[in-house]
This record gives C-alpha cells, structure tokens and sequence, in this order.
C-alpha cells in the first residue's frame, strides 16, 4: 500500500491523542491463514453458529464441539502474527496509553507482542473446568483427548475458555472496555464484521463519547458510515501504512 497521506482533521485527532482502543475481529488474523466467521469461506459458512459455538451444541455432542476446537486450536497454533498484528503492537510504541480489545481467541496479538490486551470472548489457548472453573493449557488438554473433552481431576468436564454465543461475556473484562472505548481518543476498529454484541456496541460507544474513529476492513460495516476515515483493504497492508501514517503525525520529520 503506498504512503498513505491523512486528512488534516485526522492528523491533528492523531496528533493529540493520549487513548487509543484497537477493536479487532477474525479479519485481523486472516492474513495469518485463519478463517473468519462470516466473510466468504469464512467458517461459519460450512456450519452455523448455532451448530457449534453455543452451551447447547457442546450439552448435545459434546465430543464433535471440542474436535472442532482442537482443529482451531492447531490452525492457531501453526499460524504467525502478520504484519497487522505487528502494527498494532508498534501502536504501544506511539502513544501513552494502548488498549486491543479484541473478539479474537487465537493468542496472535498476545505473540506479536501487543502488552495491553482484553480478549472478550477469551481464547483458545486455556480449557476450564466446567465445574470447578480450574484452567489448564489447552494444547495439554488436547493432548490427553483430542476425541472428546478430558475430564478435570474434580471430576468436571474440561471445555474451552472461550464466550459461547449465548453465554455472558466476563464482566470486569467488558466493564473495562466500555471505560476504554468511553475515554479513548482514537478508535481503530479493525477485521470486524461489527455485528455482534455487546462486542460491536462499543463503537458506537466511542463514537457516541467523540473519538475518533478510523475502520479497516475491504467490506462495509454497520458503521462505517460514523467513520473519520475508512480503508478499505486487508489489514496486513493498511495496518502498517496507518501506523507509519500516524508515527509521521506524531513525529513529523525535523526539516
Ligand atoms: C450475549 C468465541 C446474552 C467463540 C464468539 C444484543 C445484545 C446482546 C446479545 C445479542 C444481541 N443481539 C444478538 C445477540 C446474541 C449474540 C449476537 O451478537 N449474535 C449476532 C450473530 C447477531 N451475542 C451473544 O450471544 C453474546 N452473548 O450477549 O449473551 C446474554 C445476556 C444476559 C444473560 C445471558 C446471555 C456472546 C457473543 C460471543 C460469541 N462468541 N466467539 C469462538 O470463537 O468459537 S463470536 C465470534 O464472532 C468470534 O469471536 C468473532 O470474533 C466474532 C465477531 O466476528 P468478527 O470477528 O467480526 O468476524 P467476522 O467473520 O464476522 O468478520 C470478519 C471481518 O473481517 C469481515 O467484515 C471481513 O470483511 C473482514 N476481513 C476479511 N479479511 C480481512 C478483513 N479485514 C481486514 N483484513 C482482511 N484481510
Ligand atoms: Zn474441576
């Protein structure tokens, strides 16, 4: 992607901005070689939602749900950061205070070294205990039963430690990121279909708070007529040119 020039009004938005929140989506991590859930060949276009990442789905078949999380579990593992994940990590290096929050469970943000990070609907990489709570590291988990969830020594059955649709999100990590979406300065919202909620509701939160909202993605979202500035191309292209953008911004070469 060529050098991307801001617009004036965004540059100085930039230029001020003390808090920036990077909202992420299964976009971000597509360039690393995962599916997302609802763009094309993404993977909820094989199966439904419902079929899979639901309590019911995993009460019925327990077994097929925990087989279809191990064969994530692998995509994740095997997958590297890309240069999305890389820019957003360069973030911290830009501003006082840096927040992903993102909808993703594959760990990709945490291995590019993103430090400030709540994931809202958990990861991929823990199994806890449907009894106890206990967690334990999901490729152990995986290893002891690839076929069907292990049990936990209390006797529970082992599940991943992600947000099922469904199920409530963890609260203090949705509490904070309503506070970083209501106090940000900047709000990067990035790889994210924006459709599903409480998640999506927190752009409208920053919008409503008065950031500045900037949005990649190739396809439109339900927001993306709010935006101060939309790319539309991958995010493993736009993100380093909106970084380099931003870093000139901020610290415009000395003449
Ligand atoms: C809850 C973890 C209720 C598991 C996931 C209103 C209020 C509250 C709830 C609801 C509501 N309306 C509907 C609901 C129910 C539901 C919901 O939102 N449904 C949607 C489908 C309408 N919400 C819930 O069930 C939530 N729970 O609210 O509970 C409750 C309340 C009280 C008491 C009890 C219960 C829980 C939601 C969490 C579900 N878990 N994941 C797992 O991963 O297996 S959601 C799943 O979707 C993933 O986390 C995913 O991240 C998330 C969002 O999808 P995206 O990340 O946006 O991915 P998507 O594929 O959709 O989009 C990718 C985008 O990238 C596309 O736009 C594409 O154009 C773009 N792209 C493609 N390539 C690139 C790219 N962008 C950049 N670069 C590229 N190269
Ligand atoms: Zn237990």
């Amino acid at each position: 992607m060529s050098r991307l020039q801001l617009s004036e009004a965004v540059r100085e938005r930039v230029r001020a901005a003390e808090r920036v929140v990077v909202f992420s989506g299964a976009g971000v991590s597509r360039e690393s070689g995962l599916d997302t859930f609802r763009g094309a060949g993404g993977l909820w276009e094989r199966m439904r939602p419902e079929e899979l990442a639901t309590p019911e789905a995993f009460r019925a078949d327990p077994g097929k749900v925990w087989r279809w999380y191990a064969w994530r579990y692998q995509q994740a593992a095997e997958a590297a950061p890309n240069p999305a994940h890389a820019a957003i990590a360069r973030l911290e290096t830009l501003f006082p205070f840096v927040m992903v929050v993102t909808q993703n469970v594959d760990g990709l943000h945490q291995r590019a070294g993103s430090q400030s990070l709540l994931e809202l609907h958990g990861t991929i990489t823990r199994a806890v205990c449907e009894r106890c709570g206990s967690g334990r590291d999901m490729g152990e988990a995986i290893a002891e039963s690839s076929e069907r969830p292990p049990l936990c020594s209390c006797g529970g059955r082992l599940r991943p430690a992600v947000v099922w649709f469904g199920e409530v999100l963890p609260h203090e990590t949705l509490v904070l990121a309503y506070e970083e979406a209501t106090f940000c300065d900047l709000f990067i919202s990035v790889g994210t279909s924006a459709v599903v909620y409480p998640a999506a509701g927190l752009i409208e939160l920053a919008h409503q708070a008065g950031a500045c909202l900037i949005e990649v993605n190739p396809e439109p979202t339900p927001f993306s007529h709010v935006m101060d500035l939309r790319l539309a191309d991958p995010a493993g292209e736009a993100l380093p040119a909106l970084v380099d953008a931003i870093e000139r911004s901020r610290w415009p070469p000395t003449t």
